[in-house]
């Protein structure tokens, strides 16, 4: 990646923040164009503001930057797009589409599509999730994000584009909030348990879900993005997985670092979205194709996100 300039889209989204920073931090802070709809709440960079929906803007910004690299991750999450199913298709889908023909059209070398356990459903084994095996999500996120891995997988195959992707688990990170997904609660508590308040979670307590550090995730992203062309076997989205557990065994986790930790379970809508994905996924695939290992369990990711947010508050 360092022989032409990278595109992130949705830069200043919950991953998009914390990878543009990794990407800057690791090629070079003029290497790397970080795009989104609205400018950086948390990044320190200047964001060209671009809708991925648009797909002369797209054009223009790849050709004017001789972008090598695009890494999409622009896209409503699943809670959003399931209030709003059309624009979420809109968002998604349009998006991805563009970004494929620009892409193609352009001669951009890796392009990279985020995709998620959403892509499962109601036929899935849901004790673990197979790579390969029947993806019939009920969301319109995951239709999406089946869509979108069928679509990258055709460009690859048709044009020989180098469409790569993970399927994320709900990822958890100090560096940005979350915005719209079902997996968003795994963040909201840690801000609540260092605030010494309360937390009413919006999943019930046994809900099992994947699970993943966001230091993991970025590092999943790049060595995908970096191995040999050999290596990615796979060209839907891999499963990744670190690891697997429910809000009242998160609340216990947090419970070692702040015994009066109190949460009140509410579920609201997005439990049937959480009913119908995953417990958890099998990565053996993403092991042994590109050497895919995870570093953060429930412990040590609890200890470090506690951490972080505790210096962060005392450094405000
Ligand atoms: C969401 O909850 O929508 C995302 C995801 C698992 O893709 N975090």
């Amino acid at each position: 990646m360092r022989n032409a300039k990278i595109l992130v889209t949705g830069a200043n989204g919950q991953i998009g923040t914390v990878l543009t920073r990794t990407l800057k931090e690791r090629f070079g802070d003029s290497h790397v164009i970080a795009s989104d709809i609205r400018p950086a709440l948390h990044g320190d960079w200047e964001t060209t503001i671009l809708d991925v929906t648009d797909r002369a803007a797209l054009d223009a910004i790849v050709r004017t930057h001789r972008i090598g690299y695009i890494f999409h991750l622009a896209a409503l999450l699943s809670a959003t797009a399931e209030q709003n199913p059309q624009k979420g298709w809109q968002i998604n889908m349009d998006g991805w589409t563009n970004v494929l023909e620009v892409a193609r059209k352009a001669g951009v070398q890796r392009v990279f599509f985020p995709s998620s356990i959403a892509v499962f459903g109601l036929h899935t084994d849901r004790k673990l999730a197979p790579q390969f095996g029947p993806l019939t999500p009920t969301t319109m996120y995951g239709v999406t994000k089946v869509s979108g891995e069928l679509l990258g997988q055709y460009y690859w195959n048709k044009y020989g584009l180098d469409v790569r992707s993970v399927r994320y688990p709900g990822i958890i990170g100090y560096q940005s909030p979350p915005g719209g997904g079902t997996t968003d609660y795994a963040v909201d508590i840690f801000h609540k348990a260092v605030l010494g308040r309360p937390y009413t979670c919006f999943l019930g307590p046994d809900t099992r879900l994947p699970m993943m550090y966001m230091d993991d995730a970025i590092r999943a992203t790049i060595e995908l993005m970096m191995a040999p062309p050999e290596q990615v076997k796979v060209r839907i989205g891999y499963n990744i997985a670190a690891m697997s557990f429910t809000p009242a065994e998160l609340a216990d986790a947090i419970r070692k670092h702040f015994p009066d930790f109190e949460v009140q379970y509410a579920p609201d809508f997005r439990q049937q979205i959480a009913a119908s994905w995953p417990e958890r996924v099998d990565d053996r695939h993403a092991r042994s194709d590109w050497g895919w290992q995870h570093r953060f369990d429930l412990e040590a990711m609890t200890a470090d996100m506690i951490a972080h947010l505790q210096s962060d508050a005392v450094a405000l």
